[in-house]
């Protein structure tokens, strides 16, 4: 930090409580005391805002643009206080005035800019670029509605919009407006900017683009609009019903508004900076997050060639050396392929140059496997990335050698140094810092407070496993956490839970490789236990959060079924001293910050090979949890750092499941039929029980296709399920035993801050100053 911003800031802090009711008195002349609660967050937005403003902004050299369709930020008040050094001071202040923080954080709405893991990864490393003082920015997409709103009516998840713009918030509009041009239209976009302060450090940005025609009254009912109208519709919702042509050519409208708007961007900075563009990479990198934003590529040779005077080869070269990509999945329907046909439509512009592109490969190699164009005349954009960029990652180890060995083998035979991996990390100045305060000030007590600059400190706590006080204080501090969730819930879903009982946990999108599928299995296998007379020692409470893509049917059944258990099994007088189930409405990040840090059980059951890395389960182990889950993803790393006896893991490995495809050879109905168990969870679905307060329609579908289908291999791993389940809920019972799992998870998080995954990409990859 300068000297001059260094003392604007020292002059703030001093007189901040004069500062609060200064503000107080000119927005609404009135004392902090007679404010609302949502007065005052007003106000501590601004002083927020007052404080980034002195702060050091970060130019470099060089500076790298992570370039996303999602950024899942999630409510920023309390995470900026943290980051400005201020949240202890301010919440004296406020209590001095008779108001509680948490109260006023209530009143921020959340913006939802993204789906889950991808969206969130992107938030949770600009603030950790920010905190290592690199230089680098997020370039984005402002949706007025961001992900839909999830509301449950008659136990089936119906879609909203999430209006969570207001005339006060944290963007800042700019005069920066760029003309966008599609194939068969123009439009103006704007950019608006939010600060991302760094932990007491200095500011980098997030650039939202959005479209100065853009019309919220085009949505009528629920989630439902014209998808045709781009020039009204384009920044309204993220990622919209993909199910048919519109919503697929939207998706390829939005995406290109992305590119072009960020390709403007970064090349006029070049510009006044007076940088030669022959020298972009020296200057830029560009991270494409997943390969939504692939079409940067050719739309920075394009620019370079039709507006910069390069020839195709030398445009080539450069943007070859600046951008990178990210894999963030396996999944072969999330790898997109645009049909040549969509691109002619909305960019023809830059089809020129993707077949350019593709014929310079075709030229050099016969492998039909690495065309970017193949033969149906689908566009691979993974491809383009890996032939065009200069590095491709993975997320986790597994993920990364999944994609080494099989998955993009031919390409890794190719380009064997383009290929890294990136272990995932989350930023602890959210997932513990924020969300866990009574953890954090326990951990700072214990073992000083170093861990919050580096996180690696956290292993001193091993130092203490053997200490019944600190193994105590963990165990009040989550059953604390419990009981704030216990009341949550009553107001929030009406449910009762007994913060006695087992917390188990699955939060995440909602899909069939996810496999809640699983976990609710299991709790109809128990369900059907407690009525046949076998009571679990202690009461288990099993909560899910999760939202599906309103395409999605299956995911959406898998949602009903959930809802109907919950119906059934929380009003059986036989059962419901014994388990209860709980779907929260509208999982998000907020919801997040308050179910992770009350969490025995983290439910990381993905079928092996499928998870490119999860990252809920770093949060969850961070806030002394013990994990559930398969080798699979970030798992495998988590299972080598805290070792066998502090993790459960079942289920066949990423190779048998790998070798289960190639052979095809999987038939779920052979387990079904062999396995008493696993035939009675499964039958229930359509029991009468089950009928009388679901929907015949979803339930049969959805037991038809675990009967028929299963894709995702949950019968053959159902049984092992089951019995690690019950392996560690009896193993809750030693408490001892436990409260050391829960020391060791906390004390192995540290290789989970994004402070290392940022430090990693720096040090490979970007090589900033
Ligand atoms: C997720 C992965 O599923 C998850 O394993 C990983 O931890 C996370 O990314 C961050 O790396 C993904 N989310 C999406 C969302 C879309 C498309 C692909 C992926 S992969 C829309």
């Amino acid at each position: 930090m300068s000297k001059h911003t260094n003392m604007q800031r020292d002059v703030l802090v001093l007189n901040l409580e004069e500062q609060l009711e200064g503000i107080a008195d000119e927005k609404f002349g009135k004392t902090i005391k007679e404010c609302t609660d949502q007065e005052t967050y007003y106000i501590l937005l601004e002083m927020s805002s007052r404080l980034m403003d002195v702060a050091e902004v970060y130019n470099g050299e060089k500076k790298v643009y992570y370039i996303s369709m999602e950024f899942l930020i999630g409510k920023l008040l309390s995470n900026n206080l943290i980051n400005l050094r201020v949240y202890d001071r301010v919440k004296a202040i406020l209590e001095k005035n008779g108001k509680d923080l948490s109260k006023v954080e209530e009143c921020e709405p959340e913006p939802s800019l993204g789906n889950g893991g991808l969206g969130r990864l992107a938030a949770c490393f600009l603030d950790s670029i920010a905190t290592l003082g690199l230089a680098g920015e997020g370039i984005g997409l402002n949706y007025h509605f961001g992900l839909f709103k999830q509301v449950f009516k008659d136990h089936l998840q119906c879609a909203e919009k999430n209006d969570w713009i207001e005339e006060n918030s944290w963007l800042e509009k700019t005069d920066t407006t760029f003309e966008v041009a599609f194939g068969d239209k123009k439009v103006v976009s704007r950019l608006y900017n939010m600060n991302v302060v760094g932990y007491d450090t200095g500011v980098n940005k997030l650039r939202l683009f959005d479209i100065e025609s853009v019309d919220e009254s085009l949505v009528k009912k629920g989630i439902d609009f014209d998808k045709t109208k781009i020039d009204k519709n384009l920044t309204l919702f993220l990622y919209p019903d993909d199910s048919d042509e519109a919503g697929n050519l939207l998706r390829i409208y939005q995406e290109y508004f992305l590119v072009s708007n960020a390709a403007q961007l970064i090349l006029r900075e070049q510009k006044e900076r007076q940088y030669d563009l022959h020298e972009l990479h020296k200057h830029a990198v560009i991270q494409i997050n997943d390969t939504h934003p692939t079409m940067i590529i050719p739309e920075l040779i394009r620019i370079l060639v039709e507006e910069k005077a390069f020839n195709i080869d030398e445009a080539i070269n450069v943007v070859s050396k600046t951008c990178a990509y990210t894999n963030h999945t396996i999944l072969a329907e999330a790898l997109e392929t645009w049909p040549l046909k969509y691109l002619e439509k909305v960019v023809p512009q830059l089809v020129p140059y993707i077949k350019e592109l593709d014929k310079r490969i075709k030229a050099k190699y016969k492998n039909p496997k690495v065309q970017i164009i193949d033969k149906d005349k689908k566009v691979h954009m993974a491809f383009i990335d890996i032939h065009y960029g200069f590095s491709i990652n993975g997320v986790a180890a597994i993920h990364t050698d999944i994609l080494k060995d099989s998955e993009l083998n031919d390409f890794y035979k190719i380009y064997p140094e383009k290929f890294n991996n990136k272990t995932n990390g989350i930023t602890f100045r959210r997932w513990l810092l924020s969300c866990n305060h009574p953890l954090a000030d326990f951990l700072s007590e214990t073992i000083g407070d170093g861990f919050k600059k580096d996180a690696n400190k956290l292993e001193k706590l091993l130092e203490h496993i053997d200490n019944p006080e600190v193994l105590d204080k963990l165990e009040e501090i989550k059953m604390d956490k419990k009981k704030e969730l216990a009341s949550y819930l009553k107001d929030h879903e009406n449910v009762e839970v007994d913060p006695d009982s087992i917390f188990d946990i699955q939060v995440k999108r909602l899909h069939e490789y996810k496999r809640q599928q699983m976990n609710a299995l299991y709790i109809i296998h128990k369900y059907l236990e407690i009525k046949g007379g076998k009571k679990p020692v202690r009461p288990l409470t099993f909560i899910f959060g999760a939202k599906a893509a309103p395409a999605y049917v299956i995911a959406k059944d898998i949602i009903h079924l959930i809802l109907v258990l919950q119906e059934i099994i929380n009003n059986d007088p036989d059962v419901n001293k014994y388990m209860k189930v709980v779907m929260v409405e509208n999982y998000n990040v907020s919801y997040a910050e308050k179910l992770i840090p009350a969490c025995d059980v983290s439910e990381q059951i993905s079928l092996a090979s499928k998870e490119a890395s999860g990252t809920s389960n770093m949060k969850f182990m961070l806030n002394g949890a013990v994990t559930l889950g398969t080798d699979d993803g970030a798992n495998v790393e988590i299972h080598e750092l805290v070792g066998d006896d502090n993790i459960y893991i079942f289920g066949i490995s990423a190779d048998e499941v790998i070798k289960h495809y190639k052979k095809a050879d999987y038939v779920s109905k052979d387990y079904y039929k062999k396995s008493p168990v696993i035939k009675e969870a499964v039958d229930f679905i359509v029991s009468k029980e089950c009928l009388k307060v679901g929907h015949k329609e979803n339930l049969e579908r959805l037991y038809n296709e675990l009967l028929n289908k299963d894709w995702f291999m949950t019968l053959i791993d159902l049984e092992s399920y089951i019995a690690k389940k019950d392996e560690i809920f009896a193993d809750y019972e030693n408490r001892d035993k436990w409260k050391k799992m829960m020391l060791t998870n906390i004390a192995k998080a540290g290789y989970f801050s994004s402070d290392r995954t940022i430090a990693e990409y720096n040090r490979d990859i970007w090589h900033l100053g």
